[in-house]
């Protein structure tokens, strides 16, 4: 599958990015448009391009990016105080690229709902 996202030329590591944990499966990096002190995003490197196109055969994989996702929390020290995760998609849920990725936002308490 070709993906010429932004998040794929990071992935392929064809642009910088400010990179916080990578692994043979995912790469995490900050947020150009941070929504909290520590805003990372962590993208499989393989594309998929929504949580809709994930089959079972992705189910790992995710649950990979998430289990990355707490060691970024725990890297940058709020892993105790709290953290959030979250994944955008389609229109309606704000994602604006389509390679798939897990938001991390902590280091401030965070509001709920979300708008
Ligand atoms: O989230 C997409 C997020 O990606 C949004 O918070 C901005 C961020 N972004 C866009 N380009 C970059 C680069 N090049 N580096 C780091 N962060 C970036 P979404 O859920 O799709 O709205």
């Amino acid at each position: 599958m070709s993906d010429d996202t932004i998040f794929g030329k990071i992935a392929r590591g064809e642009i910088p990015a400010d990179i916080v944990y990578e692994d043979e499966h995912a790469v995490a990096f900050r947020d150009l448009n941070p929504q909290a002190p520590t805003h990372v995003l962590v993208i499989p490197r393989r594309p998929i391009a929504t949580l809709n196109d994930a089959g079972p055969d992705d189910a790992e994989l995710i649950g990979r990016l998430f289990l990355a996702a707490a060691k970024v929390a725990a890297q940058e020290g709020f892993a105790d105080d709290g953290y959030r995760t979250v994944i955008n998609c389609n229109a309606d849920g704000g994602q604006t690229v389509y390679h798939l990725h897990v938001h991390l936002l902590g280091g401030r308490p965070l509001q709920w709902p979300p708008g």
